[in-house]
């Protein structure tokens, strides 16, 4: 057993902690701990180094402990811990949403904090639906997701979300909720670099649900510009400007989740940017602090901001929602020296320099044993491996202990290898991810 998988001080039981999709009695069996980190790299417990080929959990995309944010919170909760945002506020809940304001494109100008990429997108499921009522369209109550999204784990997320074993155990979830199919196609699609030719027609479906439910049915689509937990899935070229021209038509709200996609990922502030097509609401988590502070922001076109200001009553609350730690001053200094740093290193434009080389670098990959597709944009990349007769996930589990066991931590999602390194890769770390990475599908059978 490696030392690193003995518990470190302070983990001596192993019992209370209901650890979050995790199989609890494997890992408990076995468990693997990370003790610290630094830029590009975690220390296991007994202080081995491991490159994160994941950003944490797509989330740490300035890299680990940077000192600028590791600054500005400890500046903060020395300063204001906690601050109410109902009826009163403090500064910096201000100066963060101008911030992000002037970092999105377009009018995507009014911003909503919470404090997970699930709460932003019940908020802007919960936006959208009171946007059609305040301006008397009340009959617009159907949500439209995707076929293999993931859009967290509250129920307005898992119901319009597409992944079978995160809805399954839940009852009915959300009523009047329809899905469009994913957009991925092996048969197609396989081995494409950046966006797949075939596929924009996918969009149409819309087209099939306006005239199945009538559009003044329906509220909101919502999806993922690239889908990021069922393993990278790139939309086809063409696909996004469609889905936007059918959504316009019908007066349909667009919403792009942008939880994993925000903040340099694909190498531009937002994917917005980067396809030239801007969604009415957009939602953001993760990136946003660098994974430092839960933070989540919902962002909203001016318009819709309008329209509530303009139909609530005089002097009375526009919207009836928030979070205790809305806006929280620990979240928003975080997310203000965050910013301040990708702005000053470059970070986004960075990503996008290296993207083709890592492009290459994964497509290397080609050809080993069991992989069938590699998928990748920006600084992401999903390797989809056959699955073992009769074992779903079994290949993706080994590939990830070997890779982990060889100082690489990745994520896999069934038989499919993701990664997303954080911005300040260097060339070198990417040649160490994808030489572990052939090590060890190599190795498995
Ligand atoms: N939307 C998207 C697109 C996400 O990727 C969420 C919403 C929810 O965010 P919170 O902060 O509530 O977790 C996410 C989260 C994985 C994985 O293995 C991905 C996420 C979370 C956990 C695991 O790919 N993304």
């Amino acid at each position: 057993m490696n030392a690193d998988r003995s518990a470190p001080a302070g983990a001596n039981n192993l019992d209370a902690y209901w650890m979050p999709f995790t199989a609890n009695r494997v890992f408990k069996d076995n468990p693997r701990f990370l003790a610290t980190a630094k830029d590009m790299h975690y220390a296991t417990a007994d202080g081995r180094p491991v490159l994160d080929a994941i950003a944490g959990l797509w989330c740490v995309n300035a890299g680990h402990c940077r000192e600028p944010i590791v600054a500005a919170i400890r500046r903060q909760a020395g300063e204001l811990d906690y601050a109410t945002s109902f009826q009163v506020a403090h500064p910096i809940a201000f100066e963060m949403a101008a911030r992000l304001a002037a970092l999105a494109p377009g009018d995507l100008n009014r911003v909503f904090f919470s404090n997970s990429g699930s709460e932003a997108v019940d908020t802007a499921l919960k936006i959208a639906l009171a946007y059609h009522r305040v301006r008397g369209e009340g009959s617009r109550t159907r949500l439209i997701g995707r076929e293999r999204a993931y859009h967290g784990v509250g129920f307005g997320g898992i119901s319009v979300g597409g992944i079978v074993n995160n809805r399954k155990m839940y009852g009915t979830l959300l009523a009047g909720v329809d899905h469009l199919p994913a957009t991925h196609s092996l048969e197609h699609n396989a081995f494409t670099r950046g966006q797949p030719a075939w596929g924009a027609h996918l969009a149409d479906e819309l087209e099939k649900l306006v005239a199945l439910h009538d559009a003044a049915t329906i509220a909101a689509v919502i999806v993922e510009p690239v889908a990021g937990s069922a393993g990278v899935l790139v939309p086809p070229q063409g696909y996004l400007e469609r889905l936007r021209a059918i959504c316009d038509r019908h007066g349909i709200l667009l919403i792009f989740d942008e939880v994993i996609t925000g903040f340099g990922r694909l190498g531009a502030s937002f994917a917005a940017e980067r396809f030239g097509v801007i969604p009415d609401l957009m939602t953001t988590a993760k990136g946003i602090t660098s994974g430092t502070v839960p933070m989540g922001a919902t962002f909203v076109r001016q318009g819709l901001y309008d329209a509530f200001m303009q139909a609530a009553p005089e002097g009375g609350i526009e919207l009836f929602h928030g979070y205790t730690y809305s806006g929280h001053p620990l979240a928003c200094a975080a997310g203000l020296a965050t910013l301040d740093l990708y702005r000053d290193e470059g970070l986004f434009e960075r990503a996008a320099a290296l993207e083709p080389y890592w492009q290459e670098a994964v497509h290397s990959l080609k050809g080993r044993p069991h992989v069938i597709d590699i998928r990748n944009i920006g600084l992401m990349a999903g390797i989809e491996m056959a699955g073992r007769p009769g074992q779903p996930g079994a290949r993706g589990s080994e590939v990830f202990l070997r890779c982990f066991d060889d100082g690489v931590l990745l994520r896999f999602t069934g038989d499919t290898i993701a990664l997303s390194p954080p911005l300040i890769i260097e060339k070198p770390q990417i040649d160490r991810i994808v030489e572990t990475l052939s090590r060890a599908i190599q190795a498995t059978a």
